[in-house]
């Protein structure tokens, strides 16, 4: 269960903040807000806390706090971001950590290691962390190395096809994932009970379970349909200014 989450206003520069899909348009700033403000309302529906932070003009997608830090309930990992823009976003998410976690519970990746929080995905004690663009096989190494004494595991997934590990699966917990695209076949996946999501829903992939029941991003019917087949109950968010910038429920927040 989580107790606590920790989101980020997001900041007027998201306009600006990275993407593949140029083609989706440019987010509006006010509607992003106006969805944000309803994501803390949709976690705090979940039995959260939800720590707030203030946007952070100097960096266009500060308020993906998922990718800077991974927490788990052993200690809290500061990351070191594989995007150039994103690296400083790590300073500002330390101290919040510290008000959570012991000074000797946080770790840090560092260079050559690169890695993201979007592209860990915590199974239990066993932490699935894609290899992409923005995680390499160093900053892999080093969270074995920090997770290990810890009893947990750290399974690479080399990834091709999406920018994180969670943009294209989600560990629903009870051995049920939504999976969609490459991570339909991933051999390291075989033993969960999956669940393949259509290509043109993939975006929903992005979804997470917090406390037992399942936020789903607004518009996707099938995968809506799907999880309340796997008996959670749902609660719906729309994330569509987030989307334009590759963003979606998972990043948008740290739980634990
Ligand atoms: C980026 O490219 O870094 C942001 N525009 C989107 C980050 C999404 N984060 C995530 O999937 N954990």
């Amino acid at each position: 269960m989580f107790q606590h989450v920790i989101v980020k206003i997001p900041c007027k520069a998201m306009i600006n903040g990275i993407t593949d899909h140029p083609e989706l348009g440019t987010p509006d700033y006010e509607k992003a807000l106006a969805q944000h403000a309803s994501y803390v309302e949709t976690l705090k529906q979940c039995g959260v806390d939800v720590t707030v932070l203030p946007a952070d003009e100097a960096y266009p997608d500060s308020c993906f706090v998922e990718d800077p830090a991974i927490v788990t309930k052993y200690c809290a990992v500061i990351t070191n971001p594989g995007a150039p823009s994103r690296k400083g976003e790590t300073a500002a998410i330390e101290p919040v950590l510290e008000q959570f976690y012991p000074k000797d519970k946080i770790f840090h990746i560092t260079d050559p290691g690169t890695l993201e929080g979007g592209d860990v995905m915590m199974c239990g004690d066993t932490f699935y962390v894609g290899q992409s663009a923005r995680t390499n096989a160093e900053g892999i190494r080093q969270l074995g190395e920090i997770l290990s004494p810890f009893g947990c595991k750290v399974v690479a997934v080399p990834l091709t096809e999406v920018l994180h590990l969670k943009t294209g699966v989600v560990y629903l917990e009870n051995n049920n994932m939504l999976t969609a695209g490459e991570f339909c076949t991933k051999p390291a996946f075989e033993s969960y009970h999956k669940v393949e999501i259509p290509v043109e829903e993939a975006y929903a992939a992005n979804c997470i379970w917090v406390n037992g029941k399942v936020i789903v991003p607004a518009e996707y019917p099938t995968v809506q349909a799907a999880v309340e087949a796997l008996g959670y109950p749902v609660l719906v968010c729309d994330t569509s200014e987030f989307r334009k910038i590759d963003g979606g429920l998972s990043c948008l927040s740290l739980r634990f």
